[in-house]
């Protein structure tokens, strides 16, 4: 196209744009719409300086990560309530099928939207695991994810219910940074070490510091052992995602991605016209 040319339909693309824009400024909500798909990355930062006491123990690695998406109906797991059997598991022995089961049950009750298990083997301790696909959607905006600290009675890291909607927008990206350990509060022990006896009753699930008696007790707060990133990504959501039981609801926030993704084009597009016209 020749600079300086405004032809029929640069000026429609533009009299369209002008539309969305006006359109999407006056349909503002507390919540965010539509579907938000993202890439999670894990990083395993479990290094002897965070319980400089204590050697890192052998075969130190971190269990299979599971998890979901939510919405404010499900709590996976929270500080200073009971483990659930699920989260028990893992804590105990990092075999994911009891949680994956709970979940489910969840997502059946429109409770959950997806389950998060990518699989593969255990992590080592400095491992890193990316492009882990997270789908949320408007009422199902959170995400909470384990793994466990292995070999240790029922030690464990892990996010609770992080939202990734920020009033209204889908965060673009996110930086999990502080992972304490926690104590799921179902088996004794003070030391790296799978054979202890359970905790009767159990008791809440608790943050281990370096107060706590054991080994992570020092001097200093114990630094971070392993981080969690959040990057959005425009790639709409897999076709084969979709669950039977979710279909009515699969479908309408589909159809709000196709739109979303077709105002994106248009806006794209004219801003590269314009682009031209202009400079
Ligand atoms: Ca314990």
């Amino acid at each position: 196209m020749a600079s300086g040319m405004i032809t029929p339909s640069v000026f429609l693309g533009f009299v369209f744009l002008v539309a969305v824009v006006s359109a999407s400024d006056g349909d503002e909500s507390d919540g965010c719409s539509g579907t938000a798909n993202y890439v999670m990355s894990f990083q395993g930062l479990w290094k002897e300086d965070r319980h400089p006491n204590t050697s890192l123990p052998g075969n130190a690695h971190f269990s299979p990560l599971v998890g979901c998406s939510h919405g404010s109906g499900y709590v996976m797991w929270h500080p200073c309530a009971k483990a659930s059997p699920g989260v028990k598991s893992v804590a105990e022995t990092g075999v994911t099928g009891t949680l994956v089961t709970e979940i489910n049950t969840q997502i059946t009750a429109k409770k959950a939207w997806k389950l998060i298990l990518p699989g593969g083997p255990q992590l080592g301790p400095e491992a890193i695991k990316t492009g882990i696909d997270v789908e949320v959607t408007a009422n199902f905006s959170k995400v909470s994810i384990i793994t466990m600290l292995a070999p240790s009675p029922d030690w464990f890291i892990g996010i609770d219910s992080l939202d990734l909607c920020d009033s209204g927008k889908w965060r673009e990206s996110v930086n999990v940074t502080m992972l304490p350990p926690w104590d799921a509060g179902t088996e004794n022990g003070t030391a790296f070490s799978i054979s202890n006896a359970a905790s009767n009753p159990p008791v809440n699930i608790s943050e281990i510091t370096n107060n706590t008696a054991g080994a992570f007790n020092g001097p200093n707060p114990i630094p971070s052992l392993g981080e969690f990133r959040f990057v959005k990504t425009d790639e709409p959501a897999e076709p084969t995602e979709k669950s039977t039981a979710m279909s009515t609801m699969a479908t309408t926030t589909d159809s709000s991605v196709s739109k979303a993704s077709a105002s994106f084009a248009v806006f794209v597009s004219t801003a590269l016209i314009l682009d031209q016209l202009l400079f």
